[in-house]
């Protein structure tokens, strides 16, 4: 039968891949071309994505990617808010910056000194969050570099702006910086206006499914790919490629995708610009087809990641089978931690932050790996309760089932406390729902999938998914909560 492939990059906080996905009439597979660590780079000024690397794991994987198949086109995602500032010369200034980055501490209070909080909402929808763009930028400009920049990419324009010199912003991901209009769909020109950025700083918009060029004649060469190879605008935004591959079959399921973070919502059609919204700090942001992911950020397994890099260092085991068997015989409910607390947010040791967690709020101190592990699992299980109801309530939706996608969907511990916590069945899969949801754009845009239910429909169809159903006591959740509130 007849069939196409594409190349998704899907870089994360904290590894990238390029993938090949072969899609045809009811069949879709994904196979991994390269994985690559993403380790970010501490320099004078503070926290870096380490760029250039990136760009070089990318080239390295395109090229192996060629090798292994005829490629149709090549789509690029990667995490929110960060971006990169070109000069007049469109050359690169300095490293980008990670959104773990200290200096926004202040800056945020700053901004939101400046702009009435409940007008901002209104206009972008977006939930606070320190690192959003207008927050970066905020501390950007006080900086000898920032006047010399004449264009702001976020990371995935950059990449493509890099691999095929074209200049944009994909609107998934603009959707996230704070200077977007998300009742129009448009960069919101007041606001930048109150906050003193030049629009033309900011890049026309794209869409998914818009093109983004073809490959410069010397990237061309380096991974040996045919001259006119294309680049499809996908959802840039990694979060908004996994919700498109949510595999839903109706309209009354939340999604969890949860990767470095979990990102728990809605799909909806309009944004909820509420104040109530606002105060429970709910985000409206761009979906494919002008649909709304309206969901928080949840601190997600960063927690865990961040204990094992510390375990490391300590000659602690890391290893991640070993971990949740150990954390599935601890004592359940030992003690609960609010994911969200701001002192999770800085890379640095990570048991010790939880440790000081449970001791200022009085619970018992985990001593060993699988109770911090319980500990975190069973906090993120909460927190994903805890914000799912509010969605619901706060969209006046029901919610009937969850999607948990991403990498965390292969932690069965925290698919079924999940459920659990929730009291709702627990569709787990695909783990690789962002590159899934990258390749079945570039599908889209070629014209071998339709819309966006089609899209679902194949995913469910053809990829591995295990359910969980809720079992055990919600009151033992309910008590649980009732610790974490003052
Ligand atoms: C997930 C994600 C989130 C965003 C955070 C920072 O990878 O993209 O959606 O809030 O990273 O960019």
């Amino acid at each position: 039968a007849h069939s196409s492939t594409y190349a998704a990059v899907d870089l994360g906080a904290t590894s990238g891949r390029v993938m090949l996905g072969r899609v045809g009439r009811g069949h879709l597979d994904l196979t991994e071309v390269q994985r690559f660590d993403n380790t970010p780079l501490r320099l004078a000024d503070g926290l870096h994505w380490n760029i250039t690397a990136l760009f070089q794991s990318t080239l390295d994987g395109l090229r192996i990617a060629g090798k292994a198949a005829d490629i149709a086109s090549i789509g690029i995602d990667t995490w929110a808010v960060d971006y990169g500032l070109l000069d007049a010369d469109g050359t690169l200034i300095g490293s980008p910056f990670h959104y773990r980055d200290a200096r926004t501490d202040h800056t945020a209070r700053r901004v939101t000194k400046t702009f009435d909080e409940s007008e901002l909402y209104r206009i972008t929808g977006l939930q606070h969050l320190p690192f959003n763009t207008i927050h970066q930028i905020a501390a950007h400009r006080t900086t000898a570099a920032f006047p010399a920049a004449a264009k702001l990419l976020l990371i995935p324009d950059l990449l493509t702006n890099w691999l095929t010199g074209t200049v944009g912003a994909e609107v998934t991901n603009a959707s996230t910086t704070g200077l977007f209009d998300v009742s129009k769909a448009t960069w919101s020109l007041p606001l930048l206006r109150q906050l003193g950025i030049r629009p033309s700083l900011l890049p026309p918009l794209r869409r998914p499914c818009d093109p983004a060029g073809t490959l410069l004649p010397h990237i061309a060469t380096v991974t040996a790919l045919p001259a006119r190879t294309p680049l499809t605008t996908v959802a840039s935004h990694d979060t908004a490629s996994a919700v498109a591959a949510v595999p839903a079959r109706d309209d009354q399921f939340a999604y969890i995708s949860c990767g470095t973070w979990s990102l728990a919502g809605l799909e909806l059609d309009t944004p909820v610009l509420t104040e109530t919204s606002r105060r429970a700090n709910f985000t409206n942001e761009q979906g494919i087809d002008g649909t709304i992911r309206y969901l928080r950020n949840i601190m997600g397994m960063w927690l865990l990641e961040e204990c094992r890099r510390t375990w490391d260092e300590q000659g602690l085991p890391t290893h991640l089978p070993g971990l949740l068997t150990a954390a599935e015989h601890a004592e359940p409910f030992a003690s609960v931690i609010d994911p969200d607390d701001p002192s999770f947010l800085a890379p640095g040791d990570m048991p010790r932050r939880i440790r000081d967690f449970c001791l200022r709020t009085g619970q018992p101190v985990p001593t060993n790996q699988g109770a911090v592990v319980r500990c975190i699992l069973e906090s993120l299980a909460l927190a994903h309760r805890a914000v799912l109801a509010r969605a619901a309530t706060l969209a006046r939706r029901t919610i009937t089932r969850i999607h948990l996608v991403g990498g965390g969907s292969r932690n069965a511990l925290l698919c079924q406390l999940t459920a659990d916590a929730t009291g709702l069945p627990v569709t787990a899969g695909p783990a690789e729902a962002t590159a899934l949801g990258n390749v079945l754009v570039q599908a889209r845009a070629t014209g071998v999938v339709s819309d966006l239910g089609h899209m679902r429909a194949l995913i469910a169809d053809t990829q591995a998914l295990r359910q969980y159903t809720p079992q055990g006591r919600q009151t033992d959740w309910d008590t649980a909560a009732a610790r974490l509130r003052p």
